[in-house]
This record gives structure tokens, C-alpha cells and sequence, in this order.
């Protein structure tokens, strides 16, 4: 078996993830702290330390690691990707976007504070995000920095997740007209676009030279597309779990997703393949350097919520 492949099943991933988490969760548990105007702190921190998986942090921080840079360096990086993933869940739950009751297990934003208040923490989480970079990175030379500002704001604005919110929205209630090449794009944006900037951003304050920037940026397209399309999958087995199989069925024609358009069993085909693709850009590194990657990648791919 290649090396790669025998170091990934040595790799103790879910130990690995918790203790990752966990570093993530203090460090944002002191990025927003609680003073005046009170308020507008427990909206941020209320949506912020609400769970999630901590996927974008844990991936920044495994490439920062996989090009030999120190996850210190890339922390502050880390926990600004959980800053604008979270504002993103914020402002995509307002009763003028996907008008939704539940985030996270928890009553979404504007139900607990109000929708000013939900738009306004959303807003300063995007400002912080920006800042936290700036004000908390150590040990990185200031034009890798820039590099990583300019990059995290070409992933969340007109060119990245807005880009695929906006044609989202705009597709909504046009299910026939929207094909594979509209869905993809929309899933690269609002989906993608962030799990890129991660991946890439880590291994820049990582030290990361050009050749490995690009290499690791294809293996994040690769998971960014196959994240969307599991999640598409996830929508389905288990709206039918819940409801029953022809609520599930419902589903289907409700709005394009890779089921509605490839099918269930091709949709996990298509994913497979993009985790294979994925893994197929980490060949040439140390395996147990790339070990997270290959984990966060496998992850992805299996994942059930
Ligand atoms: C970024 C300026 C700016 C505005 C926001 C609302 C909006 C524009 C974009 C919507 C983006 C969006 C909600 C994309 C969906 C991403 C997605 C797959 C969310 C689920 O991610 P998980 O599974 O969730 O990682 P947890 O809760 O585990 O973090």
C-alpha cells in the first residue's frame, strides 16, 4: 500500500480533531470578549461558540502544519475562517434570506436577539475576522499577511460567497432552468470559496512557496465541491430518515441539487471522486505531514451530519 494510504489508517483522526476543536474554541472563546455594548458581544458569541464542526479552522491549521509552519502561527487565521463561516450562518438564517428557526441546535440569531441586532453581529464578525488577522499573527512576514487578507476577502465578497449566495437566491423557484453548470457554481462560491481560503491561508502563514499554494489549493477545490455534494446527499437520506420515504422523495424536485440532477448513487460516486482527486495532490508530501489532510479529506467525504 502506498505510504500515504498506511499512514492515514495510523492516523488517530477523531482524537485529532477534538483536540484541534478544542485549542479553536478557547482562542475564540477570548477573540469576542463580553463588554460594552454588552449586547452586540452575546449575539457574536452566541452564534460563535455554538458548536459546528470546525472544519475550516481544523484544515487551515493542517495546512499551515503540512508545509512545516507551527499551527501558532496560523491561529489567528484559523479562527477568523470560523468568524466569516459563522456571519455567513447568520446572515444566511434572516427572514430575508433562508428565513430559518435552528442553527446549530440552537434557536438562529435573530430569533434569540432580533433581526438588527442579528444583522449587526454578523457584520462586526466580518470586520473582526479581517482584524484578528491583522492584530493576533506572530512570526509572519507582513506581505504573507497582506497576501492572506487580500485572499480571505476575495473568498467572502462579489467574487466568493456572496457571489454564490446572490445566484442561489436569484435561481430559487427555477429548479428546471438551473443545470449541473449553475449548481456547481453556486456550490464553489457559497461553499468552496472558504474552504479554499482556509486551506490556502494556513499554508501561507505556513511559509508555504508557490508551487505547494497551488498544489493544496487544487486538493480544496476537490473537498469544496464534494463537501456541497454530500451535504446535497445528507439532505435527502436524511429528510427521508425523518419523514419518511416519500417526503424524501418531495425533496428531490424541490430545488436542484447533484441528486436531483445525477441521482443518489452517482451523486456519491462524484463525491468519492472528488476525495480521491483531493488525496491525489498530497502524493508527493511526507504522509505523516499530510496525515490531517488526508483524515479531513476522508472525513469529508464520509461524514454523516
Ligand atoms: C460573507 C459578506 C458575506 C456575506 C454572507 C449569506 C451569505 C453571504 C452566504 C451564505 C453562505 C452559506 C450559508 C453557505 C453554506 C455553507 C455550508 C455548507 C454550511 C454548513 O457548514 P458546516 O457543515 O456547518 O461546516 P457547522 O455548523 O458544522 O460549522
Amino acid at each position: 500500500k502506498p505510504a500515504a494510504v498506511v499512514e492515514e489508517a495510523a492516523f488517530n483522526f477523531a482524537a485529532y480533531m477534538k483536540e484541534r476543536a478544542t485549542l479553536v474554541n478557547e482562542a475564540l472563546d477570548k477573540s469576542v470578549p463580553l463588554q460594552y455594548p454588552e449586547i452586540i458581544n452575546e449575539s457574536m458569541r452566541y452564534s460563535l461558540l455554538a458548536g459546528g464542526k470546525r472544519v475550516r479552522p481544523c484544515l487551515c491549521l493542517a495546512a499551515c502544519e503540512a508545509v512545516g509552519g507551527n499551527i501558532a502561527q496560523a491561529m489567528p487565521t484559523a479562527c477568523a475562517m470560523e468568524m466569516l463561516h459563522t456571519m455567513s450562518l447568520i446572515h444566511d438564517d434572516l427572514p430575508s434570506m433562508d428565513n430559518d428557526d435552528f442553527r446549530r441546535g440552537k434557536p438562529t440569531n435573530h430569533k434569540a436577539f432580533g433581526e438588527d441586532v442579528a444583522i449587526l453581529a454578523g457584520d462586526a464578525l466580518l470586520c473582526l475576522a479581517f482584524e484578528y488577522i491583522c492584530r493576533e499573527t506572530r512570526g509572519v512576514a507582513p506581505e504573507r499577511i497582506v497576501r492572506v487578507v487580500c485572499e480571505v476577502g476575495k473568498a467572502v465578497g462579489a467574487e466568493g460567497l456572496v457571489a454564490g449566495q446572490i445566484v442561489d437566491i436569484k435561481s430559487e423557484g427555477m429548479a428546471e432552468q438551473v443545470g449541473l453548470e449553475t449548481l456547481q457554481y453556486i456550490h464553489e462560491h457559497k461553499t468552496a470559496a472558504l474552504l479554499e481560503a482556509s486551506v490556502v491561508c494556513g499554508a501561507l502563514v505556513g511559509g508555504a512557496g508557490e508551487p505547494d499554494v497551488e498544489r493544496l489549493r487544487k486538493y480544496a477545490r476537490c473537498i469544496g465541491l464534494a463537501f456541497q455534494v454530500v451535504d446535497d446527499i445528507l439532505d435527502i437520506t436524511q429528510s427521508s430518515e425523518v419523514l419518511g420515504k416519500t417526503a424524501g422523495k418531495d425533496l428531490l424536485s424541490d430545488k436542484t441539487t447533484y441528486p436531483s440532477l445525477l441521482g443518489i448513487e452517482r451523486s456519491k460516486e462524484v463525491a468519492q471522486q472528488l476525495i480521491a482527486d483531493a488525496k491525489e495532490q498530497l502524493s508527493c508530501y511526507d504522509p505523516a505531514k499530510v496525515a490531517p489532510l488526508l483524515g479531513l479529506a476522508t472525513y469529508i467525504g464520509a461524514r454523516t451530519n
